[in-house]
């Protein structure tokens, strides 16, 4: 009997393996059920599986440390670590302050090359959650060495982020060799490569659980970003108002009713014929008393050197009373330097422009692509995107501390005569994939602007809520 034969029987005797009708973390009914977290209580099945891992690597596969996904494969890592003399890395699942603990723990150099340990894969989500702050860190991935591959995308997923996929046993494989011993029935058999026809591909969204504000603000690095995610949740409200009006009195006047109901306030400060040094102080005032945060949506363009200057000086000084600013990802990453050395001092946080609203922008494709691999590589003053409709993003895993903000939001699907497109606040969050709703004259054109807020509130809660319970 092969190494293989031994564990797939092993495996099933331990009732590691079980037939029947299970609900997937993906929604999906599959006929088989596997659960490998069982394994430590057999130690030599674990020896036995970690050391075939290792040898079941085609000879070509490089790597100076193992990761083992967290939690189940955790064991498996640290008994290849252990056996094979390879150092290991952990990646903490939660990080709970970004202060004083680590994304990834144990020592390392830049550019050495991390294996990734895997127990069970699906869509390959899970190997990706953990490949991105590994990469984060400096270290490369190319490879990841799984037990049990469900032949249900994961391969595919993995391979469009860089990975390698190397699996030790195939789900049929499995079933021909427990039927082949007399385990299962021949239907039972039959039935689970229907449903592998049928379900040929899960998507890494589909398999994720949605994860609510609550633990995305725990992953945040960056402070604005986590203040956002906590006003959100303490007001229960997803919406910002795009202030566009016409004066700076009337801006000041309409934060005033409006702020009860949101959570950020964006402006176009050029846009303000009376604007006046006291400006920022006096809106300052009215965010505290009412709990939103200030975004000043600039949409920086330029160089790194010069958007210094345009964040902190000229008749605007936005750095002293906005927290949230964004830019243009044109001239490249050198611009989130320079926002940052200016903006980290003072906890504040960028949202990079990764699509547009308007009819035929070029934000799409690679250029949304590399907006995400900046964000990442800054994720410390990086703190989301505006967004139009990041689940169709192609880019494979965008890290969940990120914060989705789309304009072009109204109550009924449309646009205006000058390019802007219009979705619904149930489209954009719940369709769409973001998180906050950007609505300009949707409500500062309404007849009673705090009236038409509070229902634009309630409708993107309401779906944010629905998302979760998905
Ligand atoms: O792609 C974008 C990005 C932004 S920030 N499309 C946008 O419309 N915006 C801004 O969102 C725009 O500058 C305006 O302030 C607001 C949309 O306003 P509305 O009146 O169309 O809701």
């Amino acid at each position: 009997m092969s190494a293989m034969e031994s564990l797939i029987l092993q495996l099933h005797e331990i009732g590691a393996v079980k037939f029947g009708n299970f609900k997937l973390k993906s929604g999906i009914y599959s006929p088989v059920y596997i659960d490998l977290r069982l394994i430590v209580s057999y130690p030599s099945l674990l020896t036995q599986i970690s050391q075939t891992l290792i040898s079941s690597l085609p000879p070509t596969t490089s790597f100076d440390v193992v990761c083992g996904v967290p939690y189940t494969a955790l064991p498996i890592a640290t008994v290849v670590s252990v056996s094979n003399n390879i150092p290991m890395l952990m990646r903490r699942k939660e990080i709970k302050d970004y202060g004083t603990s680590k994304a990834i723990e144990g020592v390392f150099e830049k550019d050495q090359t991390c294996l990734i340990i895997e127990d069970l894969v699906t869509s390959g989500g899970s190997v990706l959650e953990t490949a991105a702050p590994l990469r984060g860190v400096g270290l490369r991935v190319s490879d990841a060495v799984v037990l049990i591959d469900r032949q249900q995308g994961g391969r595919e997923n993995l391979e469009e982020n860089g990975i390698k996929l190397h699996s030790m046993i195939r789900l049929t494989d499995m079933v021909r060799v427990l039927r082949e011993k007399g385990k299962i029935e021949e239907g039972v058999e039959a039935n689970l490569i229907k449903f592998l026809e049928e379900n040929r591909r899960v998507s890494v969204e589909k398999e994720a659980r949605v994860l609510g504000f609550k633990e995305r603000s725990e992953l945040c690095k960056n402070p604005m970003g986590k203040k956002l995610f906590e006003v959100m949740m303490k007001k229960e409200t997803n919406l910002c108002l795009a202030a566009d009006v016409g004066t700076a009195a009337e801006l000041l006047d309409i934060a005033d009713k409006v702020g009860p109901e949101i959570c950020m306030l964006k402006t176009h400060v050029d846009i303000l014929p009376d604007f006046t040094s006291d400006f920022g102080s006096k809106l300052r005032a009215i965010a505290d008393k009412h709990k939103f945060l200030i975004f000043e949506d600039r949409k920086f363009a330029d160089i790194g050197n010069t958007v210094t200057m345009q964040y902190e000086g000229g008749v605007f000084k936005i750095l002293e009373w906005a927290d949230i600013i964004n830019a243009h990802i044109i001239s490249g990453p050198g611009i989130v330097d320079g926002l940052k050395l200016k903006g980290m001092p003072r906890g504040k946080g960028l949202l990079l422009l990764a699509e547009m609203s308007s009819a035929g922008n070029l934000a799409t494709g690679d250029y949304t692509a590399a907006a995400v691999k900046i964000a990442e590589a800054h994720s410390d003053f990086v703190m989301g995107f505006i967004s139009v409709n990041p689940a169709s993003w192609k880019c494979g895993y965008v890290y969940p501390s990120m914060i989705h903000a789309t304009p072009g939001v109204q109550m009924v699907k449309g646009g205006d005569a000058l390019g802007q497109q219009y979705n619904t606040p149930h489209s954009v969050i719940n369709e769409r994939g973001s998180d906050i709703i950007i609505v300009g004259r949707g409500i500062i054109k309404a007849e009673n602007p705090a009236e038409t807020a509070h229902e634009y509130r309630l409708e993107g809660w309401k779906a944010y809520l629905e998302k979760c319970s998905q």
